[in-house]
């Protein structure tokens, strides 16, 4: 994992929640500020809300694009870090890791990327600048749906904050998940290398499809950040996310005819994987749902290392039903 990220020192963790758990308390101190952005892992954002302030640590939440937000929060707190995705969930926004890491180096505050859904095979976060950068193993990484896992990795003098932490609360990574994760990252290249081309032939067919509303996908022309996406990663990942041309009950009928993707909440395996947030991660919150733009017709499609003419041939099925 070190030599992936090309970083000094990385330690595996039970979980991604965990690692950044961990990160947390192990770097931010008491009384301290943290900036994050409005698109995030959801269980990241609660976290952070509903446990730091426990701490006494204050937090600014900004949108992904907002520089003069991140500027703002940067003159007027003592920043200790900033942590966010890039590519973000579930809407893939990108954040120019170059300029942030900047920009935050000049007020003393450290920057950590969760890089889960670039994999360091797409995008070097600490070659851009990050202090910090971390995976849940669960995707990518293991790449198989069947282990939870998770990493940090950076400059020794701060994983070694986080592994001192680590050795006294546990979140031990048991010995299975190690050699499962071990195992699959065998294939990570092969794997992401596939899924990234895959999953561009999907994003630019959705695109044209009259029964699709809009596609976000890094790698397509119209997304927001596609030219940061293009300077900083090299291959656009394997998540496709989309908003079907219908209402509820229509995107549920989408999601129920589809053959070859798994329903489930995950990403970056060798099964596709499909997922309409306002059900499932978003289920119990109406609210957060429309602070954070989740529409009921949202499609988090995570494509696997299938054929691409059988999962489009798939969609094609599922959309002729609504
Ligand atoms: C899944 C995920 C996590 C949490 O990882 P687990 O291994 O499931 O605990 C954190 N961040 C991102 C971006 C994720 O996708
Ligand atoms: C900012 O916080 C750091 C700890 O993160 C502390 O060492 C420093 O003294 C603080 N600076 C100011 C100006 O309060
Ligand atoms: C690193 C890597 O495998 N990148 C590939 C991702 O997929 C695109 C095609 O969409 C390739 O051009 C990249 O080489």
């Amino acid at each position: 994992m070190s030599a992936l990220e090309k970083a000094e020192s990385t330690v595996f963790v039970a979980s991604g929640m965990y690692a950044s758990v961990a990160m947390l308390s192990a770097l931010v101190p008491a009384g301290g500020h943290v900036v994050t952005t409005t698109d995030c892992y959801r269980k990241t954002r609660i976290y952070m809300e509903t446990e730091l302030p426990k701490r006494g640590i204050t937090m600014t939440v900004i949108r992904p694009a907002d520089m003069d937000a991140l500027q703002h929060a940067l003159d007027n707190n003592n920043v200790s870090l900033f942590f966010t995705e890039t590519p973000t969930n579930p809407f893939l926004r990108c954040i120019d890791v170059d300029l942030v890491s900047k920009m935050c180096h000049s007020k003393g505050a450290l920057l950590c990327i969760d890089s889960t859904f670039a994999s360091p095979i797409n995008q070097k976060a600490l070659t851009l600048g990050a202090d910090l950068v971390i995976h849940s193993a669960t995707k990518y990484i293991a790449g198989h749906n069947d282990v939870i896992g998770g990493c940090i990795s950076g400059r020794d003098e701060l994983v070694s904050k986080v592994r001192i932490y680590h050795h006294v609360v546990g979140g031990v990574l048991n010995p299975n998940a190690a050699y499962l994760i071990l195992r699959g990252m065998k294939t990570l290249h092969l794997r992401v290398q596939c899924q990234n081309n895959t999953a561009m032939r999907m994003a630019q067919f959705l695109e044209e499809h009259p029964k699709i509303a809009r596609v976000y996908y890094p790698g397509l022309p119209s997304h927001p950040e596609h030219h940061i996406a293009k300077s900083q990663m090299t291959g656009f990942g394997g998540v496709v996310s989309f908003e079907v041309a219908g209402d509820f009950d229509a995107t549920r009928k989408f999601i129920d005819s589809v053959k070859i993707p798994y329903h489930a909440p995950s990403f970056g395996g060798c099964e596709s994987i499909i997922d309409q947030p306002a059900i499932m991660s978003y289920w119990d919150s109406k609210e957060q749902r429309e602070i954070y733009g989740i529409k009921d017709n949202l499609i988090r499609f995570s494509i696997g290392v299938e054929d691409f003419e059988d999962l489009k041939n798939d969609i094609v099925q599922a959309l002729d039903k609504i």
